[in-house]
């Protein structure tokens, strides 16, 4: 791959630091906490890959339903490994969460992500390392975990040749989830191999971990490159992969019946049409979906909400999405809402955020977001 992209300057001392605190827990148990979408299953396993310790690292999928992390934290507490990774995971979706797992794990958690963070939210507990290259930067592409796992990686040959194709199959399968594939094609000049294969997988990605009813612990990262690696190329991987698949189209099913049975209700004012769109009870999560189906549906100057109530979690998700044409940015909108209403946990990117609170605060959160997005929308250009 050859480079023309600032990326890789600005993720060179993230990775220092990275390879530090690996090299420093040379021989412990890792434990690699992936957040449960194709960017982070593919970043678990180039950085599980990179280690070349099978026996000792241990994988973990966390869902953005989860990013409370309280069964993180007594998972970790129960695991006690030798040293936490976590790869595009927010750990700041809940003030004092960062605290509470360096407790539980007694050993050093070392954070890559991505998503954008109000400096005021960042705060690192002693003997944990946060790396995140939009806290001081604006990079000209974004800098996905499996980037920065696949960078990681490659440093740890010197011959580029040595790393596998199951790795690069990988890391486009988590550019493809982040839609930030072909921008790498052209910064890093390279073609998809095999463009298909990759589609598929993320998308099977993304319906396999809709399920709100997963086993623990979480190895799809490694069966993925196991697989690639078994059979010796990424279409043999994909006809293999039929659990998978499988549970992806069943998933699917139930996705779609949720998504048609939805409540829909839409409010236009002069600046903006606001779509709130409330899922049915059901076992896959669809507020993402359900909030990036009725922005589609709407085309411009819209902003969606999907509100989903998760049984048995006692939690009501709200993922916020926008058209492109609008230029308010929802993860300030969610980090504005926190500051008047009582939420669980928050987060995200400018045109995709979300939060979770309990059922019972939900009517003020509605609230606060729809006067925080007319205020975003009256301040915008
Ligand atoms: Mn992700």
């Amino acid at each position: 791959m050859d480079t023309c992209f600032t990326g890789r300057d600005l993720l060179a001392p993230l990775l220092n630091r990275f390879a530090s605190a690996l090299t420093a827990a040379a021989d412990r148990e890792v434990l690699i906490v992936y957040h449960a979408d194709p960017d982070g299953v593919a970043a678990a396993a180039l950085v599980a890959s990179a280690l070349h310790r099978p026996l000792r690292v241990h994988t973990y999928a966390i869902g953005t339903h989860e990013f409370d992390f309280t069964t993180l934290v007594s998972d970790v507490r129960a695991a006690a490994p030798g040293l936490v990774i976590m790869l595009d995971v927010n750990i700041f979706s809940r003030p004092g969460a960062f605290e509470d797992l360096a407790l539980a794990a007694e050993c050093q958690v070392v954070v890559y992500d991505d998503h954008a963070i109000a400096v005021e939210r960042v705060a690192v507990p002693r003997n944990c390392i946060y790396l995140n290259p939009s806290l001081d930067n604006e990079p000209d592409v974004p800098l996905p975990s499996c980037f920065f796992s696949w960078e990681f990686l490659n440093s740890q040959y010197e011959d580029p040749a040595e790393v596998s194709e199951a790795s690069e199959w990988l890391l486009h399968v988590g550019l493809h989830g982040e839609s930030v594939l072909p921008a790498y094609e052209k910064a890093l000049r390279f073609r998809t191999p095999s463009p298909q294969s990759v589609r598929q997988i993320s998308s099977w990605i993304y319906s396999y971990y809709a399920r709100l009813d997963l086993p623990r612990p979480d190895d799809l990262c490694l069966e993925l490159l196991a697989t690639w690696e078994q059979y010796g190329s990424a279409d043999e991987a994909r006809a293999q992969l039929t659990l998978l698949r499988d549970v992806a189209d069943a998933t699917r099913k139930e996705i779609a019946s949720a998504l048609s049975s939805a409540v829909v209700e839409r409010t236009s004012t002069e600046t903006l049409t606001l779509v709130d769109a409330t899922a049915p009870l059901t076992s896959v999560r669809v507020a993402n979906l359900l909030a990036s189906e009725v922005r589609n549906r709407e085309g411009t100057r819209a902003v969606a909400l999907g509100v989903q109530e998760l049984p048995g979690h006692e939690r009501v998700m709200v993922e916020l999405r926008r058209t492109q044409d609008l230029s308010i940015d929802l993860a300030r909108v969610v980090d504005e809402v926190a500051k008047s209403t009582s939420l669980l946990n928050w987060g995200g990117h400018p045109p995709a955020a979300g939060l979770a609170c309990a059922p019972g605060a939900l009517a003020a959160c509605r609230e606060a977001i729809y006067s925080s997005i007319a205020r975003a929308a009256a301040q915008a250009p």
